[in-house]
């Protein structure tokens, strides 16, 4: 230990970087990329892992109800609600090493840090890896922050199924019972202070040459489910005019939303990532289409007047089939708080790291957070702004910057 370093210049290039290489082994895919879903056998792996880290360091283990894990670092004054940090180690079915997993990692960085220099902080500072935040397995995403929030009720999303039927509450349990040396503790808890790093998941930075984004808000969003009911029937008998075939409905749904969508300043996001057709045979008309829509938008006023459009142009669209529409999420434009977007501005500066103030394009567990308390973020680059693919990357340069100005400004958090 080197003790009287300041705390960012604790953190350790090589260290961050071999974590995320240990980490990248859970779920590894063929192509360089991470397939580690919510709850699954490799989530529970990658979650051991961190446990394993902490416990080496003397740290205290907590899950709460939802599974969110948090990793513990004592403060002098053990009554102050603690500061935290973090992201999430669940990842796309194919997915980058970075998405999440960064913010896991550079917050457990600052603690080894903050070990190495000595530094000790007023309020405990804890790393914490939110449960299903990419929502890609089980809907919605940012599930284990809702629940801490409040925002959603735990008894509802532990009936959540996937698309093979996996009860939520199941793979939860499981989950849980995998960590038995964790301490249990009730989500919701008082936090002082909230600060997430993550890479940008968009070429912003990159094209600026900027190492830190100074996050000041998250932009609007809003997610729906749509099912499609036909009837099956024979592809070689049934005439055109008899079908009730899902799939030719859906794809009408489809295109019209494509055109209420369409916006010539492309500022608006409109994606249909699942698009299943039952039962899936060559030569059965489809009797059931699913399909997903998320929908952003940073104008509060733009994603309620589009989004209260989808359920008509659905119906409209349905011909002969019914259709179901339902909302499972549905989130307003965040701002961060001034004073902590303004301290980690300071801190990029006092580091000597070119940055610029951005507004993310993607979702993150620091939505349910700023209602509850002082929140911001760190954003570094990854290559091309490429994410939620196997090719995402980062340098370990930039993934260090980070962790340095995440040391200063959770130090100057924990002091308050
Ligand atoms: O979807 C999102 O914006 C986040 O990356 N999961
Ligand atoms: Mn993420
Ligand atoms: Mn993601």
């Amino acid at each position: 230990m080197r003790a009287g370093r300041e705390p960012a210049q604790g953190v350790d290039e090589r260290r961050l970087w071999q974590r995320h290489e240990a980490m990248a082994r859970f779920g590894a895919t063929a192509r360089g990329g991470v397939n580690r879903q919510a709850l699954s056998a490799e989530d529970i792996a990658a979650r051991r892992t961190l446990a394993d880290w902490a416990a080496a360091r003397g740290y205290r283990t907590c899950l709460d109800e939802i599974g969110n894990l948090y990793v513990r670092r004592p403060g002098t004054d053990d009554t102050a609600a603690p500061v935290l940090t973090g992201s999430h180690l669940d990842s796309q079915p194919t997915g980058g090493r970075f998405d999440g997993t960064y913010g896991v990692l550079a917050g457990f960085e600052v603690l080894e840090a903050l070990e190495d220099t000595g530094t000790r902080t007023r309020r405990a500072i804890e790393v914490v890896a939110w449960t299903n935040e990419e929502g890609s397995r089980f809907q919605p995403g940012t599930m284990g922050s809702a629940v801490f929030a409040g925002d959603k009720k735990l008894a509802d999303m532990v009936e959540v199924r996937d698309s093979k039927g996996t009860r939520l509450g199941d793979a939860l349990a499981e989950t849980l019972a995998a960590m038995p040396d964790a301490d249990r503790r009730k989500s919701g808890f008082p936090v002082a202070a909230y600060i997430e790093a993550h890479i940008e998941q968009g070429p912003r930075l990159a094209l600026e040459d900027k190492t830190i984004g100074v996050v000041t808000g998250i932009q609007g969003s809003r997610w729906f489910e749509i099912v499609v009911t036909g009837e099956e029937a024979h592809a070689g008998t049934t005439p055109l005019g008899a079908r009730k075939d899902a799939f030719r409905s859906a794809l009408a749904m489809a295109q019209a939303l494509q055109e209420l969508m369409h916006d010539p300043a492309d500022i608006l996001r409109f994606t249909i990532g699942r698009f299943e057709v039952m039962p899936g045979s060559p030569n059965t008309v489809p009797g059931r289409v699913l399909f997903t829509i998320d929908f952003r938008h940073p104008d509060r006023e733009v994603l309620r007047e589009r989004g209260g459009r989808i359920a008509a142009i659905c119906k409209a669209a349905a011909g002969p089939c019914q259709v179901s529409i339902r909302e499972t999420t549905s989130n307003d434009p965040t701002h961060f708080d001034p004073a902590v977007v303004d301290l980690v501005r300071q801190s990029a500066a006092h580091l000597g790291l070119p940055h610029m103030d951005i507004f993310s394009g993607a979702g993150h567990d620091a939505r349910y957070m700023a209602p509850l308390c002082p929140t911001g973020m760190i954003f570094v680059p990854c290559e091309k702004g490429i994410s939620h693919n196997e090719a995402e990357n980062a340098t370990p340069g930039d993934l260090a910057a980070g962790a340095r100005v995440l040391a200063d400004v959770l130090v100057r958090l924990a002091n308050r």
